[in-house]
């Protein structure tokens, strides 16, 4: 099927849902009780929807923005579907304002449903619209802060899925409580399974080396935000000292922030999120920045398109897994034996389970 490459995009719609979650997702960082989204559908003059979901953590912060991708329609409509153009665009548009926080997540919104709709419009996987072909990487389970008994015991569960990685929120009140967790988990699982611990920035970086020196030897995978996510400096002291891979990445903004993060040495491996990356436009330029400095590339949540996009990235790493938002969606991803698969996806694999929006709209 050739697409006609005039097409313009005809009308953004969006939608607010809070999707509740089976069990509330603790972190040393605060709860994730339930997940408040933005569902984004951007029409073009052919009849093709682009759709992307953005994640607002709060549901303080969910009509705001929400308004805020509705107040973009009129900067879009008419303009050809052109995703990279149109993000150079709203980015000038949006200079002096600054397009971190809320227009950040707004501006992804935008660019994941733009290029979900330019790929459907050429009836592919965005993995080809890009020039990549679908492969399986490697996922990993979330685990929440819950605990020696409620880690082990989800992360039998993830393994007796077929998953061989999973990750834990740590940052008890002592190193040996986290050592214990972690002892836990690696007991339930065995030693060939991958174990990553998140401490979800709630470390001096005094605290970080501390704590590092004791957890070293539990040969783990890697050791995620032990500090302020953009503490580029306390993380490159912690990197420098630790045995451990350093992770790091879910809470920059745009590939400045990386690029900052490289600079400083921050993270031995990195997660651009991508939402406040920059969308499929930030992830691209994420990836490439990663590639130059040989730099292992994972994501944070948004697990169908970040499947497509892990695709593509010279370094990549770990696919992370959250079931968080399937009940909405109509082809949530699917893990094969451990392993991301999106062979027969169309665009970003992004499609709504109507019902179930409807039956949690905000
Ligand atoms: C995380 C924190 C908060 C919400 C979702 C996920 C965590 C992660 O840092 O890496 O998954
Ligand atoms: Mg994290």
């Amino acid at each position: 099927m050739t697409h006609d490459m005039r097409s313009r995009i005809r009308a953004v719609e969006v939608r607010a849902v809070r999707v509740p979650m089976a069990h509330p997702h603790q972190t040393a960082g605060g709860t994730v009780s339930e997940s408040p989204l933005v569902l984004t559908d951007i029409t073009t003059e052919d009849g093709v929807v682009g759709h992307s979901v953005v994640f607002t953590y709060t549901a303080a912060a969910l009509k705001p923005t929400a308004d805020l991708i509705r107040n973009l329609e009129s900067l879009i409509t008419g303009d050809l579907l052109a995703p990279a153009e149109i993000e150079q665009k709203l980015s000038r548009r949006f200079r002096l304002l600054g397009t971190q926080g809320l227009v950040g997540i707004a501006l992804s919104a935008i660019d994941m449903a733009l290029w979900d709709a330019l790929a459907r419009s050429h009836g592919v996987p965005l993995v080809r619209l890009l020039g990549g072909v679908a492969k399986p990487i490697p996922a990993y389970g979330a685990v929440g802060y819950d605990g020696v008994e409620g880690s082990a015991k989800t992360a039998r569960e993830w393994v007796k899925q077929g998953f061989a990685g999973i990750k834990a929120k740590i940052g008890y009140a002592t190193v040996q409580d986290d050592l214990a967790v972690i002892r836990a988990m690696r007991s339930a699982v065995g030693d060939s399974v991958a174990i990553m611990v998140d401490y979800n920035q709630c470390l001096t970086p005094v605290e970080a080396v501390q704590r590092l020196r004791v957890l070293d030897e539990e040969g783990l995978t890697w050791v995620e935000e032990p500090t302020l996510a953009h503490d580029y400096a306390g993380h490159a002291v912690i990197a420098a000292e630790a045995k451990t891979p350093i992770q790091c990445g879910e809470n920059w903004w745009g590939t400045l922030d990386m690029q900052h993060a490289i600079d400083a040495r921050a993270s031995d491996f990195m997660m651009p999120d991508v939402m406040k990356i920059g969308g499929v436009t930030g992830w691209l330029r994420a990836a490439s920045l990663a590639q130059a400095k040989s730099i292992r590339l994972s994501n944070h949540l948004w697990p169908e398109i970040s499947a497509q996009l892990l695709c593509l990235a010279p370094t990549a790493h770990w696919l992370e897994y959250v079931d968080w938002w399937n009940p909405i969606m109509s082809e949530p991803l699917e893990i094969n034996k451990g392993m991301a698969n999106i062979e027969g996806s169309m665009g970003s694999g992004v499609a709504w389970n109507e019902k179930a929006v409807e039956r949690f709209s905000a």
